[in-house]
């Protein structure tokens, strides 16, 4: 069984075109989506290991020793309130839930920080329901929440170490994109960092990942990555269609103050 629940994981990541969210981790893109997989990998390979050698010992007693196997009357040797073994046995998981523990708390400490060192800070922005992202160029992304496949990507250039402020506009929502950082929240009144660094040309898939109201399931997210030259086009596009049209949204609730009134 345990075969097949892993080879079916494997076969629904590869069918992932985008690297969405899968039931193992999509190739990382990015060094932080990158230290969050080797954590998962030194948490998980020790833990399945330890699981099957538990399994395997728990068939083998009862196998070996069952109750057929033994004379009748047979009581097997009593260990309760062995002192040494007490201690060991608190003392190894207490070692390990540490070690654990600090570790994960490093790796988070290290991606989930405002980078000073960074060559842009792009302010994300979760609202019900959808992303906006506000460039330093001084132009915003809309991005509507949408079931639709076609959904507005948040574009960022190649080689760059971006900072990523995050913000909410009213409840709770959690910016996810698996292939390159950990869930961030983007939450009301107080500012969350994370940062990214892609060095690949491409596209990779996310979703919101707070349970934020009845459009949650429309808040996906793609990142697109560009290379410089075409990201300083796609910049340039961006600033000409926001000159364009003074109101770049297209929300319903910007058209009556433009209107004249009856
Ligand atoms: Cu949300």
């Amino acid at each position: 069984m345990i075969v097949g629940l892993i080879s079916a994981a494997f076969l629904l990541n590869s069918c992932e075109g985008l690297g969405g969210v899968s039931p193992i981790f999509p190739t990382p893109v990015s060094p932080n989506g990158q230290d969050i997989y080797t954590l998962y990998e030194i948490i998980s390979i020790p833990a399945i290991i330890v699981f099957i050698g538990v399994e395997f010992a728990l068939l083998w007693v009862v196998l070996r020793y069952r109750r057929a196997k033994q004379r009748p009357g047979y009581v097997p040797p009593q260990i309760h309130g062995h002192t040494g073994l007490e201690i060991v046995w608190t003392v190894v998981p207490l070692i390990i839930v540490l070690a654990i523990s600090a570790y994960s708390f490093v790796t988070l400490l290290k991606d989930f920080q405002p980078v000073s060192d960074k060559n842009m800070t792009i302010v994300i922005s979760g609202h019900q329901f959808g992303w906006d992202y506000a460039y330093p160029d001084g132009f915003t992304v809309h991005q509507q929440g949408t079931l639709a496949s076609d959904v507005t990507p948040f574009v960022v250039p190649t080689h760059t170490l971006v900072r990523l402020e995050f913000e909410g506009t009213d409840v709770i929502h959690s910016w996810w994109v698996p292939a390159i950082s950990g869930k961030t929240d983007a939450v009301p009144g107080y500012p969350n960092y994370s940062w990214l660094k892609i060095d690949q040309v491409g596209s990779w898939r996310g979703e919101c990942a707070e349970l934020c109201g009845v459009g949650h399931s429309t808040m996906q997210i793609i990142v697109q990555a560009m290379d410089q030259p075409d990201y300083d086009q796609w910049v340039k596009q961006q600033l000409a269609t926001a000159t364009a049209s003074p109101s770049p949204s297209a929300s319903p609730s910007a058209s009556p103050s433009t209107s004249p009134s009856p």
